[in-house]
Order: C-alpha cells, then sequence, then structure tokens
C-alpha cells in the first residue's frame, strides 16, 4: 500500500507512455515487502526501474535478474521461489546468454546494482523485450552476479532465488 502513491507518481511522469506494469518484490526468505519494480516501453525495449530497499540483504554489488516464466513466487519441492520456473525462453533455446543477443533466453535481463545499504534503483533496459510479453510472469533477483553464460555454471552462475515479483498491470 504504502507504494501506491509512488507508483501513481511513476505513472504520472511517465504518462506519455501508454502502458506501465510493476511488481511489487517479495524477500523469499522472510516474505518481506522491499518495494516496487516499475516497468515500461521505451523506444528502445523494457525499462525496468527498480525502487527496492533490500537491507536485510547486506550485499553490496551486482544480482543476477531476470524475467521468468510464471506469474508465482511461490516456493515448489522446497525451493523458495520455484514456482516462477525458468528464464522466460519462448523460442525453447535453452541458452543463457546476453539482454541483447538472439539465441538465448529472452527474459535474461541486465543485473541490477545494489549499493552497500541495500538501495536498488538504477535502471536497467532489455532491447529485445516487448511489454506484451511480460503479463502473467514474473521478475527474479539472484543472489550474486552474472555472467550472461552456462559456463562456468548453468544459468550464469547465479545464486539462490532472493527477491520475488509477480508482474502486473497497472
Ligand atoms: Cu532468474
Ligand atoms: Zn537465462
Amino acid at each position: 500500500m504504502k507504494y501506491l502513491f509512488a507508483i501513481s507518481a511513476l505513472f504520472f511522469s511517465y504518462n506519455s507512455f501508454s502502458e506501465l506494469m510493476f511488481a511489487e518484490m517479495v524477500d523469499l526468505k522472510s516474505g518481506e515487502d522491499l518495494g516496487v519494480i516499475e516497468i515500461y516501453q521505451s523506444k528502445y525495449g523494457v525499462v525496468f526501474t527498480p525502487h527496492l530497499q533490500a537491507a536485510k540483504i547486506h550485499q553490496a554489488g551486482l544480482n543476477g535478474f531476470h524475467v521468468h516464466e510464471f506469474g508465482s513466487c511461490a516456493s515448489k519441492d522446497g525451493i523458495l521461489g520455484a514456482s516462477a520456473g525458468g528464464h522466460f525462453d519462448p523460442a525453447k533455446t535453452k541458452k543463457h546468454g546476453f539482454p541483447w543477443s538472439d539465441d538465448n533466453h529472452l527474459g535474461d535481463l541486465p543485473p541490477l546494482y545494489s549499493d552497500a545499504h541495500g538501495n536498488m534503483k538504477t535502471p536497467v533496459l532489455a532491447p529485445r523485450l516487448k511489454l506484451s510479453d511480460l503479463n502473467g510472469r514474473s521478475v527474479m533477483i539472484h543472489v550474486g552476479g552474472d555472467n550472461h553464460a552456462d559456463h562456468p555454471h548453468v544459468s550464469g552462475g547465479g545464486g539462490e532465488r532472493l527477491v520475488c515479483g509477480v508482474i502486473k498491470k497497472k
């Protein structure tokens, strides 16, 4: 609820865009609300703007960030956030890579930057995505960075699922 005001303010600042989406992001371990990621279509692709305060995560630096296939953040088989499925991959490439290359998961995004206080505020751009791809999917933030390859570890070497939100229409 406390983010409603921020979302409305953002909506008005971006009102030249026909559509705005957002995800309310939850710490998968504690269930705590960490803020919103606001999502809009720019001329150059989809922009994800985080407004997150994740101090309890205590990790400055980059965190892997992806669109996952399903619009659920629930646990499954004892794994936090597993109901979100894998990285969104409509072309069935089964390959992890860069947000701007053509032969990998469409859901591969640039990582989100967190400062020493757990603030995530820096927007990222996904040039291949369209807003219409995102209805009913989720966004996931992982422990640690992302090397945008499947080597030496699959899916960019990202750690466990840390923060998740279902993408919704404003
Ligand atoms: Cu992910
Ligand atoms: Zn991927």
